[in-house]
């Protein structure tokens, strides 16, 4: 049986990145026999609105929904597009209309990067955030009045649904009870934002007694984001509401060295819709076009994606092959980001041979 991935590379390094991934699957798939089956699409780009005046064509749900996954790029052109319509209009209608309700975005020290993080040591960091995907300050609940004039008001609310926080903290108690170290942490901001996130901590504490054998702590997610820096391996399975979870997902890989090594899916874990698997990393327009963009996050989404699939050894070879190319230290293929001269497609390619020899 083989399975069908609706590929969308976006905007900027997006471009990039994708055949890296995809020449990786494809190596994965020859090796483990898996049957992919790759389809290309234009939209979600800031060059289809430039041409259709919209982000995706007006059918794409019933297009999408039949495809066994979403591989994406990345979304965002400020100079063609402004970046709340181009987000708005692609990556975040897929997370609200195909209920990827959760956002995984690991975050691990990997061999050879060197991290920011003086006296770290690889394996030092490695921990799950956990974001809520669909709802949370990722709301379009709000407006503006006396527009243009010195009375101006523009408010947006915090929308947190029971189901909606419910459904996050049990997927993020169920992986925290699956680890060694059985550890969650809850990030919040509860002395300053004084409804919605006191009922964040309440439904906390609430799942909380349905898991005894996981040890819970919360931070405000001020100092949440200074511990993130300071002591990485406190950190377990962090969840967090859709804007502090995006925070953290950054910043965690940032401390790993780079964000260009960090993976993400978004998950509807009941497999009523399509799962969506990208980079954390945005577009990047600084560098795109330049061949310097790190590959890897774009392959480890790839190997979450095999994951996701069913095919747990084909997403671990990734992995390995990840860490095998990074541990070598080869400076001629290494991207700039990782202190090297090499060219993303270098990269992908030191990979891709990892996995099929
Ligand atoms: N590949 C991820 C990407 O393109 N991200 C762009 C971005 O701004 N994302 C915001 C978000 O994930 O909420």
């Amino acid at each position: 049986m083989s399975h069908k991935i609706a590929v969308m590379a976006g905007d900027g390094i997006g471009t990039e990145v994708m055949p890296e991934g995809i020449r990786v699957l494809e190596a994965t798939a020859e090796r483990f026999g898996i049957a992919l089956d790759f389809t290309h699409f234009d939209f979600a780009s800031c060059d289809y609105y430039l041409e259709h005046g919209r982000m995706l064509p007006e059918d794409w749900r019933e297009t999408l929904e039949p495809f066994d996954a979403l591989f994406y790029g990345a979304v965002g052109w400020p100079e063609k597009v402004p970046d709340h319509i181009s987000l708005w209009g692609s990556l975040l209608q897929f997370r609200r209309v195909f209920d990827q309700y959760i956002n995984l975005r690991p975050c691990r020290s990997m061999p050879g990067i060197r991290s920011p993080l003086a006296g770290r040591a690889p394996g030092d960091i490695d921990f799950y955030v956990v974001r809520e995907n669909t709802e949370g300050e990722y709301s379009s609940i709000g407006g503006k009045m006396f527009e243009g004039t010195d009375r101006e008001v523009v408010v947006q609310e915090t929308v947190m649904t029971r189901t909606g926080v419910d459904r996050v903290l049990k997927y993020a108690f169920e992986l925290a009870a699956k680890r060694p170290r059985r550890k969650l942490t809850s990030a919040t901001k509860s002395n300053g934002i004084s409804i919605t996130m006191p009922y964040w901590d309440e439904r906390v504490q609430a799942m909380a007694e349905g898991y005894p054998d996981v040890t819970v702590d919360k931070f405000h997610i001020d100092i949440l984001t200074a511990n993130f820096v300071l002591h990485p391996d406190w950190f377990d399975v962090v969840v967090g509401s859709n804007l502090f979870g995006d925070i953290l997902s950054d910043l965690g890989p940032a401390c790993t060295g780079t964000i260009g090594v960090a993976p993400s899916a978004n998950i509807n874990p009941e497999g009523r819709f399509p799962s969506l698997f990208e980079p954390v990393h945005g577009s990047a327009p600084d560098i795109a076009g330049k061949g310097i963009a790190n590959p890897i996050g774009q392959i480890w989404s790839g190997a979450m994606m095999l994951d996701h699939l069913g095919h747990e050894d084909a997403g671990k070879a990734i992995v390995d092959a990840i860490e095998a190319v990074l541990a070598r230290g080869d400076e001629t293929i290494l991207t700039p980001d990782l202190q090297g001269r090499g060219t993303t497609g270098d990269l992908g390619r030191a990979i891709a041979e990892h996995v099929a020899a």
